[in-house]
């Protein structure tokens, strides 16, 4: 590995503390944390914000087919820049970091290199990416799966969402329906900064976390369907009862969790009954189970053992089951030499930083098959996220941008072509 010495540029923490602050600002919630869900009126509020400050940098933007922008700064050659970047749509009880950090960190290290004169040999790119989250329309990590070719551009522009609109018409009516082409965009190197959302950093008292992978995720939607009836007429042993099933589901996925261990977790994260009414036994039920671990076996295992109990509880009790897959990433490694170059570039600034995986989907991991790619994690207060009080202090945002600023201007300074 060769030796790494650090650069002594180093980015503004204030300046970047106060853009995650008034980005926040668009979609903020009475009481704290921001609802920015994908294509929504605050998506498109987010988007013009920082696509100001992208033209206000001197990047030249570009819109793609799903929407995902792209702020290019020239290097002395052409060819593949060195990219960064992330999302800023969240949640809807999302926090101001998550995706947003990793957006505005790479427009912090733009700047400086600005100010400070400085051309990279290679370009440098900053991204956000359409529709990360997968809240409002599944998948996620829509945007960079379209961006770098593993998912179709039509077939996502026509997802219906939670809402019944798609997400091309969403597109189009916030503006964000781009001319630039989707799929074959290379990045000679993706690094991406990002919360860990989790509780290790903080647990383990480390401040850096330098990632070397990203779990698998399998998101199924299950609907039910059985006999609605008088909740005090229907004996029992006459019921056809959808929301038993969906409650049996949501043991099964803990428990089938708690018996596989080995990191493997689920999420019952979706219930909706039909017509829900306090004396009517539903017609309906849609239930949504998220599983995930780091091991391919471990999670089809997780996911074969889920599908059997569901056809078994069905035919107890004489419902239909209809399973609808939102999303299915197999695990993903980052380049081993970009993430041991982040534990360096940490290690020389005496920040303590340990190699992880991470346990939430990012758009890097649609980076990993095409080009070397890792990620900078910093730590989430008590592991908190995908929650209002999701929280990172200025320090150690100022210590994951410099990071991602030493570790971008090394690979953008890469000799070899
Ligand atoms: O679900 C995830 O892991 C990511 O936040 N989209
Ligand atoms: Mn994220
Ligand atoms: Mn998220």
């Amino acid at each position: 590995m060769t030796e790494l010495k650090l650069h002594p540029l180093r980015i503004n923490a204030d300046r970047l503390n106060q853009r995650i602050e008034q980005l926040a600002q668009i979609g903020a919630l009475q009481g704290g944390g921001v609802c920015r869900l994908a294509l929504s009126d605050e998506d498109r509020a987010g988007r013009d914000l920082v696509c100001g400050w992208m033209d206000e940098l001197g990047l030249d933007v570009s819109i793609d087919k799903i929407g995902n922008v792209v702020g290019l700064r020239r290097g002395e050659l052409s060819g593949p820049p060195v990219m960064t970047g992330s999302h800023i749509d969240t949640v809807a009880t999302g926090g101001p970091y998550d995706g947003n950090l990793g957006v505005l960190a790479g427009l912090e290290v733009v700047q400086c290199l600005n100010e400070a004169g400085i051309t990279t040999r290679h370009p440098l790119a900053v991204a956000f990416f359409t529709n990360e989250e997968g809240a409002r329309f599944a998948p996620d990590m829509m945007g960079s799966g379209v961006h770098q070719g593993s998912m179709d551009l039509d077939a996502m522009l026509a997802v219906t969402g939670i809402d019944g609109k798609t997400v091309g018409a969403e597109l189009d009516r916030i503006g964000y329906s781009g001319d630039a082409a989707t799929g074959d965009y290379r990045a000679r190197n993706y690094v991406e900064l990002h919360i860990e959302q989790g509780p290790v950093l903080e647990q383990c008292d480390l401040q850096v976390g330098a990632v070397n992978g990203v779990q698998g995720i399998s998101w199924t939607e299950f609907t039910i369907r059985g006999q609605s009836n008088h909740a005090g007429t229907t004996p029992m042993e006459f019921r056809h009862d959808p929301g038993y099933v969906a409650a049996r589901i949501s043991v099964k996925a803990r428990r089938l969790a708690g018996k596989i261990g080995q990191g493997q977790v689920a999420t019952v994260g979706q219930i909706k009954l039909n017509p829900n009414l306090v004396n009517v036994i539903p017609r309906e039920a849609i239930i949504t189970v998220d599983l995930r671990n780091m091991d391919e076996a471990l999670l089809q295992q997780a996911e074969h053992q889920l599908s059997r109990f569901v056809e078994q509880v069905a035919s107890e009790e004489g419902v239909t089951i209809n399973a609808r897959k939102l999303a299915r990433f197999e695990p993903v490694h980052f380049d081993p030499a970009m993430t041991q170059r982040v534990q360096q570039f940490a290690e020389l600034f005496d920040y303590s930083c340990q190699q992880m995986p991470s346990g939430a989907g990012h758009d890097a991991q649609m980076f990993a098959p095409n080009c070397p790619t890792t990620m900078i994690f910093v730590p989430s207060q008590g592991g908190i996220s995908h929650n209002i009080r999701e929280y990172t202090s200025p320090q150690q945002i100022e210590r994951g941008a410099n990071v991602l600023l030493q570790t971008l201007l090394y690979c953008a300074n890469q000799e070899q072509n």
